[in-house]
């Protein structure tokens, strides 16, 4: 060990909603299972989080519920901080970036870097609401994607395709807030020249941490190969930390840099409130001997692993990351999770829906954490997993061994005796599973750590199943007490082993047990548990979850997916433009072409073409067949027969899908891309001139 002390951050979530599985899974479980591994090995260890109040994302929160931006961090840092600790994320300090100490702080940081010179000044065009008078942030600008052509794409992403975007990108770019056209004006910014970083982050990265996860790694040097750029640290906004230099009115520092330093300042906080507990905030982030972890998801490495760093070292004075352990993405039910789009379990609605089962949640989530790839949640996974894992393997391992306990011994641990080839191979199966899950811990692998938690289970069920105490008991106590004896010190190390991932239950096991923390290093042990030893109360540790529960949060899935369909049409209709009138025509030209009426006698998809209907049409003069490439907007061509139908008559007979066309049938282009047959308003003779 060539540190003293850990110094662990998560990421601190933008108060602008409630948090939600995919943070949990990505961040805050993983960060917690290592503080805990820690603290159960007696390390120092600091864990800090917060609240991100500032930026763009909580100001278009307020905006949408018409309320003002401090109300909504406030709601919104009580309801993440209450789901935090429901879920047992056990911060050392979670504060917020709103508060004085940071305000403070950041502002005296972001002036220490001005007064040693270490920004550039620049002066650009950025979009401009001249009505409103403001500068748009990238997020504030939305405009038609110039890659899916969706429309609302934002100004840094379009939500439909993913892609990252400027906003310079976007086609016909509009205010999002009030959809008034933007122009370009002149703005002064601070810039942090990350190009002049480079060579070092090269070194401190690429050659001196190559131990790092291969996806942050890989993203790191996909960014230093694309040659860094200086970054703006400031921008034209109301809402944040004013940047400290005259001549800056209506500037607020660019809340990429004054989140992570929440990460000092919090710290600053905790300490300077109980610094016999926690000393100086200064050793924690000055002492070479601290080592310092950031738990993040993938969507933040840049920023912790490129921009970060490069204001801790223009700063000079501080520790630099150790290691970010970034996870990839958690989906839901195959779909991209989205705050604004509602597609997310939200921790304190899943309290509602599932109270108690914090575990459940915090075991099928690590379980499942997306920590070299992009993970999916669904809901099958999740019974399953309840029901096959926790309650099939560690639940009733438990419970069996507490039960036939209190039935043979009442509830006293038998006295260990002679060990049979059938203990030690346990015991030595349990031993290595010990092994594997504490490198596995120290390595940042949470979800095979886990596994092999829930193999000591397994060995345990498996023992059972082989020795049969309840056969034994009508004839031989003393074997049956060597049994439950092994039984039950199986089960105190699943006490230990569980805690990190599991603290709820492994509370509960205590109690069932009868027991006080056991200590890490007692790991393995057999003797966790002395001969005599009363147990507790038995109960389950946990239950099943029931079809039913399962069906109503797929229910609920299916309806928020269907009020989104209908948003989304809305939106479009909402953004949508007329084409372009074409140039001049005449009269003359118009006449050559030849439009009737006809009626639709039969209306069916061509076989082999997603495309193509086919039309039998009564034209009043013997019948005609025509397709028409709308087959996507009819899915129940079925509703045009009997419809009468405008078609160009004149047009010569053209093949396709070795069929023949006599005519093109009109249609109108909705907004949505729909194409909608045109019809007369009322019925006419098949044959019918149009004109
Ligand atoms: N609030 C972004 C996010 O929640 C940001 C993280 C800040 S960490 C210093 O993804
Ligand atoms: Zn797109």
């Amino acid at each position: 060990m060539t540190y003293k002390r850990t110094l662990v951050t998560s990421a601190l979530p933008y108060a602008n909603g409630p948090v939600h599985i995919g943070h949990l899974a990505g961040v805050y479980i993983p960060a917690d299972i290592y503080v805990r591994y820690l603290r159960m090995k007696g390390e120092p260890v600091l864990f800090v989080g917060g609240s991100d109040e500032h930026g763009v994302p909580v100001t278009i929160r307020a905006r949408k519920e018409g309320i003002t931006t401090q109300e909504v961090v406030d709601r919104y840092h009580r309801l993440i901080s209450d789901s935090f600790r429901e879920f047992g994320i056990s911060f050392d300090v979670y504060s917020r970036t709103t508060s004085k100490v940071h305000h403070q702080f950041a502002s005296d940081f972001f002036r220490r870097l001005y007064d040693n010179g270490k920004f550039t000044k620049l002066t650009t065009e950025q979009f401009y609401d001249e009505e409103t008078q403001e500068f748009l942030t990238d997020r504030n600008i939305r405009g038609e994607c110039p890659h899916c052509h969706s429309a609302g794409a934002y100004g840094d992403q379009c939500e439909k395709c993913g892609r990252t975007l400027s906003p310079d990108e976007l086609i016909n770019p509009y205010n999002a807030v009030n959809g008034n056209p933007l122009t370009k004006k002149a703005t002064s910014h601070w810039y942090l020249p990350l190009d002049q970083y480079q060579q070092w982050l090269e070194k401190w990265i690429l050659e001196d941490h190559k131990e790092w996860r291969p996806n942050v790694y890989g993203q790191c040097k996909s960014w230093l190969d694309g040659g860094l750029r200086p970054r703006a640290v400031t921008r034209d906004l109301d809402w944040g930390i004013p940047v400290p230099v005259e001549g800056a009115e209506g500037k607020v520092l660019y809340v990429w840099f004054d989140a992570p330093i929440g990460y000092i300042s919090n710290t600053k906080e905790l300490c300077d409130r109980e610094p016999d507990k926690y000393g100086k905030w200064e050793t924690w982030w000055k002492d070479q001997d601290t080592r310092l972890i950031h738990f993040i998801g993938k969507d933040n490495i840049v920023f912790h692993c490129i921009v970060f760093p490069c204001m801790l070292k223009a700063e000079g004075s501080y520790i630099l990351p150790d290691n970010v352990p970034a996870n990839e993405f958690l989906n839901l039910e195959g779909d991209k999770i989205s705050t604004s789009r509602n597609w997310a379990v939200w921790l304190n609605e899943y309290l509602q829906d599932f109270p108690g089962k914090q575990d459940v949640l915090r075991y099928v989530l690590t379980a499942n954490a997306p920590e070299t790839k992009d993970n999916d949640f669904t809901w099958a996974d999740f019974q399953a997993r309840n029901n096959n894992e926790l309650v099939a393997i560690y639940g009733n391992f438990v419970n069996r061994a507490i039960v036939l306990t209190q039935k043979y011994f009442g509830g006293k641990v038998p006295a260990a005796g002679e060990l049979t080839g059938l203990e030690q191979s346990t015991i030595a199966e349990i031993k290595t599973a010990v092994e594997e899950m504490k490198r596995l811990l120290d390595n940042f692998r949470f979800r095979d750590a886990q596994k092999e938690a829930m193999n000591i289970a397994r060995a345990g069920n498996k023992y059972l199943a082989d020795t049969e105490p309840w056969k034994t008991a009508k004839t031989d106590m003393q074997r049956t007490a060597v049994i439950l004896n092994t039984a039950l010190q199986i089960a105190a190390n699943l006490e230990i082993a569980f805690r990190p991932f599991l603290p709820f239950s492994s509370a509960r096991l205590r109690n069932m047990l009868n027991i006080e923390e056991l200590d890490i290093t007692r790991l393995g042990c057999f003797t966790l548990l002395e001969d005599g030893h009363q147990l507790g109360e038995a109960a389950l540790l946990f239950d099943k979850i029931e079809d039913s529960a399962i069906q109503q949060q797929l229910d609920r899935l299916e309806r928020i997916k269907q009020e989104n369909a209908a948003r989304e049409k809305e939106e479009e209709l909402k953004n949508w433009h007329p084409a372009e009138v074409k140039a001049d025509t005449s009269i003359d030209d118009f006449a050559r072409t030849d439009i009737r009426v006809a009626t639709v006698l039969d209306c069916q998809p061509v076989r082999k073409s997603d495309r193509l209907l086919e039309f039998r049409l009564d034209d009043g003069m013997g019948g005609r067949t025509i397709l028409s490439g709308i087959a996507q907007s009819y899915p129940d061509p079925s509703v045009l027969i009997g419809k009468q139908v405008l078609y160009i008559a004149n047009f010569p007979p053209r093949k396709m899908m070795g069929k023949e066309s006599q005519g093109m049938i009109l249609s109108a282009v909705d907004a949505d891309g729909r194409l909608v047959v045109t019809t007369v308003s009322r019925q006419v003779r098949p044959g019918a001139q149009v004109g």
